[in-house]
C-alpha cells in the first residue's frame, strides 16, 4: 500500500500573538527545555508534553485556542470508562436477534413478486448504536421527565421494526408488509410498515421524518432549542428531556447538516446529543478514501463549539494501546487513511496483520503471539463495542454547557458477511444468498436450522424466542424501566386550544378606514390582537428571519421581546425608543436570523409541539415569500411529513407589488410551488376581512376539535390599498372555500356580461377592469375574489375522483363549477403570479376560459410598469375579456383592437395598475 501522509491537525486561529516579550531569558529557558525534551525523548515525547501543558493551562483558564483535532483514539480512556449497568450478555443475545429480523425482513421484501428490497447494511453498522440507547439511556414518554426525542437514522429503520416486533408492537404480518403500504393485504386489511420513518404513514410510531439528509440535524437542533424555548417560556419543564440524532457519515456532507452547528453552540444546547455513525462508506463508495472522516468532522464540530467524543477502538485494542511505548500504533492509526481502514475490515485477519501491523516493525510485534482469528475478532471497531459506547453515552449526557458530538466508527455491513461488510457496494444490496444468511445465523448464534433456511431460501424465518422468554423479558423491562417504547408518537394526548372568539379578529374586519395599508400590515393588526388573546396568546410563536421590520413587525420586539436564552447583556443602541430591539430568556419571538433553513426547522419544532410535548403551539413563520418554498421546499415537506401544524406567511408575495426588488425577490409563483406539498391550504388573500375568516378558521381546523393535519400558507403584500370594511353578510363560506362573488356587474348597456377571477392583489385591477368594461364598452362583469385557487382545484379533484371510484353514483359538482354557473359569460382570470396558478381551475370551468399571468422573471421597474410588461392589469383584462367575446362572435372584431389602441397595451409606461409606496 501507498505511503500515505495524513496531515496533523491544525491549531485553530494558529496562535498569532503582537504582545511584546516581557521576560527574554525566562522564554528562552522554555524553549530550551523544550529543544532538550526532543533531544532527550524524542519528538513523540515532546509532543505529549506539550499536550500536556495545553491540558494544563486550559484547567488554569489560560486562554490558549484548543486543537481541534486530536489523536486517532478513543476520547475516553479505558481507566476513565464508566462501570456497565446492564447484562452484557444477555443485551448481547437479543441484539442479536434483532439484527437478524432486520436483515430477514428487507430480504424477505425482496422475494420473487414483491422486488421492493430495502436498506440492510445500514443498521447492520449501527444496531450498538442504538441498543446501548434503547436498553440504557432513552426515556420514553411515560418518563417523569417527559422522555426523549430520537431521530432515527431514516434508512436504518428496519432495525426500529425488528425491535418493535420482539417488543409485541408489530407483528410478523407488519414486518412482511414492509415496504407495501398499499398492497400487502391481510384478511382484506392493509398491514404493512413504510420504508423509512414517515409519521404520516405511521402516526402513532415514527415522530421524525429523517431521511431527506440533511434536514434531520437541521431539526434535531431547532427541536432542542426549542425545548429550552418552552422551558424558559415556563410553558413547560423540558429540563430532563434530550434530542438525540443519528446521521451517517456520508450525510454529514450535506451542508444543511453542518449549517447549523453555530447555532447549537451559541445557545449552548447541552440538551442535545448527535451520534455520527462513522462506517467510513456512503452509497457508492468511502465518504473520504483519501483522508479521515472522523478526524474532520472532529475539527469541524469543535471549531463550531462542540464537545467531540470518538469512539474508534473496542476494548480489544487497549491493551496493544497500553504497550505501545514507542506510540508507533497511534503514529500507524493516525497516518491510516479510510479508504484502507475500510479494505482491511473487507479482508481477514492475516490481511490486517500484514497490511496494517505489518507496516512497522514495532506494531508487528505486538501482535506477533496473535493468531489471525484473534486480530479480527479482538480488534473491533469502537461503535461496535458496547461498553465503549455507553461509555461515550454517558459522557454526553454529563456534559453541560455545550451540544456534544459522538462519532462512532463502525463498518458498514457488519457481520452480513464477506459480500457485505464494508464492500462498496454493501449500501444498495438488498437480499442474501443462503451461505450469506447460514453465516450470518452462525456469527449471530440463531437458533435456526439449515433445513430451515434451505426451505424457502426467499423467505427465511423470523427469530422470536416465545413470549415468556427471560431475555425478553429483560429487554421489555429496559423499557418499561425507562418510560415505555420507543419511537412513538401520542398526538391524541394535546387537548384542543381555547381559541380566540370572533371579537378577536373585529380589527381585520373594519377595514382602514381612508388610510391605505397593505395586507401585510392588515394580518400584522389582527395577529398582534390573537397574540394580546389572554389563554390564547402565549400558545403562538412568531418567527422571524429578519425581516420583522420589512413587515412592520418591529413593533413587537418591546412587548413580545425576541428569545435569548442568555438574555440581553447589552445596551441596546436605540434602548430610550418605544420600539427597542428587546431580547429575553423568556421572549416569545423566534427572531432566528437570516436563516431560512432554521426558521423552518424552528416551525416544524413548534408546530409538532402538540405531539412532541402534548403542548399545542401555534407557530407564525413570517418569510420573504421568494425565500420560503422557493428556497426550503424540502423542509417543509418534511414539515408535512411530520404532521406539523401552524401558519406559513408569504410577505412581500407577487411579482410586480415588490417594485423596484427585481429577479430573485419577485415570488410570481409560491403558491404553485405550496400546491405540490399536499399538507398545504394555500390562501391569496385580496382584503384584511378575508385575512381574518382565514385565519380563524385555520386555527379551528388545526387547533380545534377534531384537528386535522394541515399546514396553512398565506401570500400578503405590501402594497397600500384601501382596506374595505368587511361588507354586510359577506360570503363567509364562499371566502373559505376559495371564491365568493365581490362585485356583481351592473348589467351593462350591451347586454354583455363576462367574469372577472383574481386574487390577492390582482384583486383591484379586476374592479378596475369592471369599470372599464362598463364605462367604455357597455359590458357588464361580475368580479370574484378568488381566495384560493388550490382549494378550488383540490375540492373539483375530490368531485372527479367521486365519480371516477362511483361511476353510476350521483354527481357531486365541483364548488368552483357551480359558483360559475351562477352567472354568464367568458372567464379572465389574473393575480400577481404567473399563468399555472389560476390555470389550475381551468378543467372545471364551464365556460370559455383564460388565465393571465406574470410568467417569466421578474424585474425592478414601477408596479404599474411590470404589470402592463405582464399584461395583467386592469386594462389587459378589460382587453382580453373583450377578445374573448369577439371570439364567441358576441362583439364585432373590431372591438378588441380599438380597446387594445386605445389603452396603450403595448406601452408599458401607460401602466395605470398600481400604488407607489410601501414597507420593502
Ligand atoms: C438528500 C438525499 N440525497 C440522497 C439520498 C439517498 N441516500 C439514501 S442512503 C444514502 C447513503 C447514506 O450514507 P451515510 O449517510 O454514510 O449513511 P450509512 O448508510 O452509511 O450509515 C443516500 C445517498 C437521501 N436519502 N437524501
Ligand atoms: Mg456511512
Amino acid at each position: 500500500m501507498a505511503n500515505h501522509h495524513v496531515a496533523p491537525g491544525p491549531i485553530l486561529n494558529g496562535l498569532p500573538s503582537q504582545i511584546p516579550d516581557i521576560d527574554p531569558e525566562e522564554t528562552q529557558e522554555w524553549l530550551d527545555s523544550l529543544d532538550g525534551a526532543i533531544e532527550a525523548g524524542g519528538r513523540r515525547r515532546a509532543r505529549y508534553l506539550m499536550l500536556k501543558l495545553l491540558e494544563r493551562a486550559r484547567e488554569n483558564q489560560v486562554g490558549i485556542p484548543s486543537l481541534t483535532t486530536t489523536d486517532y483514539i478513543n476520547t475516553i480512556g479505558p481507566e476513565d470508562e464508566p462501570w456497565f449497568p446492564g447484562d452484557e450478555e444477555v443485551e448481547r443475545r437479543y441484539r442479536a436477534w434483532i439484527r437478524w429480523n432486520a436483515a430477514v425482513m428487507v430480504h424477505r421484501a425482496q422475494r420473487p413478486g414483491v422486488g421492493v428490497g430495502g436498506h440492510i447494511s445500514t443498521y447492520a453498522s449501527a444496531a450498538t448504536l442504538y441498543e446501548v440507547g434503547f436498553n440504557h439511556f432513552w426515556r420514553g414518554r411515560d418518563h417523569e421527565g417527559g422522555g426523549d426525542q430520537i431521530f432515527f437514522q431514516g434508512h436504518a429503520s428496519p432495525g426500529m421494526y425488528a425491535r418493535a416486533y420482539l417488543e409485541g408492537r408489530l407483528g410478523e404480518d407488519d414486518l412482511n408488509g414492509f415496504r407495501q403500504e398499499k398492497s400487502h393485504l391481510v384478511d382484506g386489511k392493509i398491514v404493512a410498515v413504510p420504508s423509512y420513518p414517515h409519521p404520516r404513514s405511521m402516526p402513532d410510531f415514527w415522530q421524525f421524518p429523517t431521511v431527506s439528509m440533511g434536514i434531520g440535524p437541521m431539526n434535531a437542533i431547532y427541536q432542542a432549542q426549542f425545548n429550552k424555548y418552552l422551558h424558559n417560556r415556563g410553558l413547560k419543564d423540558t429540563s430532563q428531556q434530550h434530542v438525540w440524532a443519528f446521521l451517517g457519515d456520508g450525510e454529514m456532507d450535506e451542508p444543511e447538516s453542518r449549517g447549523l452547528l453555530h447555532v447549537a453552540a451559541n445557545e449552548e444546547l447541552d440538551n442535545l446529543t448527535f451520534v455520527i455513525n462513522c462506517n467510513l462508506q456512503r452509497l457508492d463508495g468511502p465518504v473520504r478514501g483519501n483522508g479521515k472522516i472522523v478526524q474532520e468532522l472532529e475539527s469541524f464540530f469543535r471549531g463550531a463549539g462542540w464537545n467531540v467524543i470518538k469512539v474508534l477502538w473496542g476494548r480489544g485494542w487497549d491493551r496493544l494501546l497500553a504497550a505501545d511505548s514507542s506510540g508507533a500504533l497511534i503514529n500507524l492509526m493516525n497516518n491510516t487513511p479510510d479508504g484502507d481502514y475500510q479494505t482491511y475490515r473487507a479482508n481477514d485477519g492475516a490481511f490486517i496483520r500484514d497490511h496494517f501491523f505489518g507496516r512497522d516493525p514495532r506494531t508487528k510485534e505486538l501482535v506477533k503471539d496473535w493468531t489471525d482469528e484473534e486480530v479480527w475478532w479482538s480488534l473491533k471497531r469502537g461503535g461496535h463495542d458496547y461498553r465503549k459506547v455507553f461509555a461515550a453515552y454517558q459522557a454526553a449526557m454529563n456534559h453541560q454547557g455545550q451540544p456534544t458530538v459522538i462519532l462512532a466508527k463502525t463498518i458498514k455491513g457488519y457481520s452480513l458477511g464477506s459480500s457485505f461488510a464494508g464492500r462498496n457496494a454493501t449500501h444498495q444490496m438488498k437480499k442474501m444468498t443462503l451461505d450469506d444468511l447460514k453465516g450470518f445465523r452462525d456469527s449471530l448464534r440463531i437458533p435456526i436450522s439449515d433445513e430451515q433456511l434451505e426451505a424457502d431460501p426467499y423467505l427465511p424465518p423470523y427469530y422470536h424466542p416465545g413470549e415468556d422468554d427471560e431475555t425478553l423479558q429483560y429487554m421489555r423491562e429496559r423499557r418499561q424501566k425507562l418510560g415505555g417504547y420507543l419511537p412513538s408518537r401520542a398526538p391524541g394526548r394535546a387537548q384542543p386550544l381555547q381559541l380566540p372568539g370572533d371579537k378577536a379578529y373585529a380589527i381585520g374586519k373594519k377595514g382602514s378606514g381612508k388610510q391605505q395599508i397593505a395586507t401585510t400590515m392588515a394580518f400584522v393588526r389582527i395577529f398582534k390582537d390573537l397574540m394580546r388573546d389572554k389563554e390564547f396568546g402565549k400558545h403562538i410563536v412568531p418567527i422571524i428571519p429578519d425581516e420583522a421590520r420589512t413587515f412592520g413587525m418591529d413593533s413587537f420586539f418591546p412587548t413580545a421581546k425576541i428569545y435569548n436564552p442568555h438574555g440581553q447583556n447589552y445596551t441596546s443602541v436605540d434602548a430610550d425608543l418605544m420600539l427597542a430591539y428587546k431580547e429575553s430568556e423568556q421572549g416569545q419571538i423566534q427572531h432566528v436570523g437570516i436563516n431560512e433553513a432554521g426558521a423552518a426547522s424552528a416551525f416544524t419544532a413548534a408546530g409538532t409541539s402538540y405531539d412532541t410535548h402534548g403542548v399545542p403551539m401555534v407557530p407564525f413563520y413570517i418569510f420573504y415569500s421568494m425565500f420560503g418554498f422557493q428556497r426550503t421546499g424540502d423542509f417543509l415537506y418534511a414539515a408535512a411529513d411530520q404532521l406539523a401544524r401552524g401558519f406559513l406567511i408569504g410577505a412581500t408575495a407577487g411579482r410586480t407589488t415588490l417594485a423596484g426588488e427585481g429577479l430573485q425577490h419577485a415570488d410570481g409563483h409560491s403558491p404553485l410551488l405550496a400546491s405540490t406539498n399536499p399538507a398545504m391550504v394555500s390562501y391569496d388573500p385580496a382584503y384584511g376581512y378575508e385575512i381574518a375568516h382565514i385565519v380563524q378558521d385555520g386555527l379551528r381546523r388545526m387547533y380545534g376539535e377534531n384537528a386535522e393535519d394541515v399546514i396553512y400558507y398565506i401570500t400578503v403584500y405590501n402594497e397600500p390599498i384601501v382596506q374595505p370594511a368587511e361588507p354586510e353578510g359577506v360570503d363567509v363560506e364562499g371566502i373559505l372555500k376559495g371564491m365568493y362573488l365581490l362585485k356583481p356587474g351592473s348589467g351593462g348597456s350591451e347586454g354583455k356580461s363576462v367574469r372577472l377571477l383574481a386574487s390577492g392583489v390582482g384583486v383591484p385591477w379586476a374592479l378596475e377592469a369592471q369599470q372599464l368594461l362598463a364605462d367604455d364598452w357597455g359590458v357588464s362583469a361580475d368580479v370574484w375574489s378568488v381566495t384560493s385557487w388550490g382549494e378550488l382545484r383540490r375540492e373539483a379533484m375530490e368531485c372527479d375522483e367521486e365519480a371516477s371510484s362511483n361511476p353510476s353514483g350521483e354527481r357531486r359538482l365541483p364548488y368552483v363549477t357551480q359558483r360559475l354557473s351562477e352567472g354568464s359569460g367568458p372567464v379572465v382570470a389574473t393575480s400577481d403570479y404567473m399563468r399555472a396558478v389560476h390555470d389550475q381551475i381551468a378543467p372545471w370551468v364551464p365556460e370559455d376560459f383564460y388565465a393571465l399571468g406574470a410568467d417569466g422573471f421578474g424585474f425592478a421597474d414601477t408596479r404599474p410598469a411590470a404589470r402592463r410588461f405582464f399584461h395583467i392589469d386592469g386594462p389587459s383584462m378589460a382587453v382580453k375579456a373583450l377578445q374573448m367575446l369577439v371570439d364567441r362572435g358576441e362583439l364585432d372584431p373590431s372591438v378588441a383592437q380599438e380597446a387594445y389602441d386605445k389603452y396603450r397595451l403595448d406601452d408599458v409606461t401607460a401602466g395605470t395598475s398600481g400604488n407607489a409606496g410601501g414597507d420593502a
